[in-house]
């Protein structure tokens, strides 16, 4: 391909919530969208994006997408961690995007076409009372789907995170400075499990069942959680320990068959590596953008698939039209892909962000448009300006910080 990228801008929105967007144009007018939204830390994969990466973009053959990959990666002295890979990441989408605009294929036909005829998706229900948290479900199941995410309030805190005290949830709240909240592991610990389990009697046997623990439990207090929910048969349970030491797994795997899903928060595969390797997890939970990109969350997609894990990626609201479309993309094409996460997008983000990615019956497609098939309504994106929003922080009840 002798065409060459001529400009890389980086646009901010806030349609009901903030996203950042990669736009990349080829000297032939192809342009290829990417998404670098990072929850809370917007502004800083915006200015590594804007600072660091647009000028080396400018002037490269957007047909080398591997060789994009390895540059921005392996070239950089400065690698891993969030804010550096979802910058690549939307790089690498945007680039993944030309290149089905060129050829006039959508991108799951350049990964090697359709596996499967639609992805099976979860999406979330909250209720701060169980048996509002049951009618969150039944609305679920009314809209088609076959696996739900419940999160439940807990008795005594006054929030929880992820659970409102009306219908639905937004991570982010709106300022400058994190909202602070309480969290009592002992008292979730008490209620979570016969919470779930009247949700489980409610349901009946079939409907898939989630839980997101949020990486707050110590590796006993996760093992107990995972022994406790396993009369619930839950899909799975996610996040059960924080990021940091992969070894404190094995502990719970020990202990509990309750399948695990990790990894929202990883950014690269070699997070991934011990995890996948010695079989402590199920579902390996990078973000398309997060983690890199289609090229790297293909990459994952082959170390796990002999080790029998799957590909799940997160997909909230903070995940925009955009990155949902890659994802789709890829998990249409990839044979080990387990379900994808859908929260929902703000109304006015279908607006802004006009995509050919359906969701019909509780399973997505990507829909057969080139590309990515997103695109970006500049005008009305410039309409809603970004708001500085951030996810919330947590104290233990004796004032100290506890873990994420
Ligand atoms: O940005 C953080 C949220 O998207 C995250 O907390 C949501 O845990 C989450 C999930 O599984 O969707
Ligand atoms: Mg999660």
């Amino acid at each position: 391909m002798s065409d060459r990228i001529v400009a890389a801008e980086v646009l901010l929105t806030s349609p009901g919530r903030n996203y950042v967007t990669l736009k990349l144009t080829t000297a032939d007018g192809v342009v290829g969208w990417g998404d670098a939204t990072l929850n809370g830390r917007e502004l800083a994969v915006a200015a590594y994006l804007r600072e660091h990466l647009c000028p080396q973009l400018v002037g490269r053959d957007p047909g080398r997408i591997e060789d994009t990959w390895q540059y921005l990666y392996r070239g950089a002295y400065w690698r891993r961690g969030p804010v550096t890979m979802t910058a690549i990441g939307a790089v690498d989408l945007a680039l993944w995007d030309i290149l089905g605009k060129t050829a006039g294929l959508p991108v799951y036909r350049l990964l090697g076409g359709a596996v499967r005829d639609r992805v099976r998706a979860y999406t979330h229900a909250t209720g701060w009372e169980t048996a509002q948290l049951c009618d969150a479900v039944d609305a679920a199941v009314e809209r088609g789907f076959t696996a739900v995410r419940v999160q439940t309030g807990v008795p005594g805190l006054d929030t929880v995170y992820g659970v409102g005290r009306g219908p639905g949830y937004e991570p982010a709240g709106r300022g400058t400075v994190p909202a602070e909240e309480t969290w009592d592991t002992a008292a979730y610990l008490r209620h979570a499990p016969a919470a779930l389990a009247e949700v489980r009697a409610h349901t009946g046997p079939e409907l898939a069942l989630l839980h997101d623990a949020h990486h707050r439990l110590t590796p006993i207090e996760a093992a107990r959680l995972g022994r406790a929910l396993e009369p619930v048969d839950l899909y799975w349970l996610e996040d059960v320990t924080p990021c940091e030491n992969q070894e404190v797994l094995r502990r719970v795997r020990a202990h509990t068959t309750t399948p695990l899903a990790i990894g929202e928060v990883f950014s690269t595969i070699w997070e991934f590596q011990q995890l996948i390797t010695e079989q402590l997890i199920d579902h390996a939970r990078a973000a398309v953008t997060h983690a890199g990109g289609i090229s790297s969350l293909r990459r994952l997609a082959a170390l796990a698939d002999p080790w029998q894990v799957r590909i799940s990626p997160h997909g909230p609201s903070d995940v925009s039209p955009v990155a949902m479309a890659a994802a789709l993309h890829v998990a249409l094409a990839t044979p080990n892909h387990g379900i994808q996460e859908y929260m929902g997008h703000p109304g006015p983000a279908h607006e802004v962000f006009r995509h050919a990615w359906s969701c019909v019956d509780g399973h997505l497609h990507p829909g057969d448009a080139p590309g990515l098939g997103v695109d970006v309504d500049e005008a009305l994106a410039a309409r809603f300006p970004y708001e500085p929003a951030l996810l919330p922080v947590a104290r233990r009840r004796d004032g100290s910080m506890t873990d994420w």
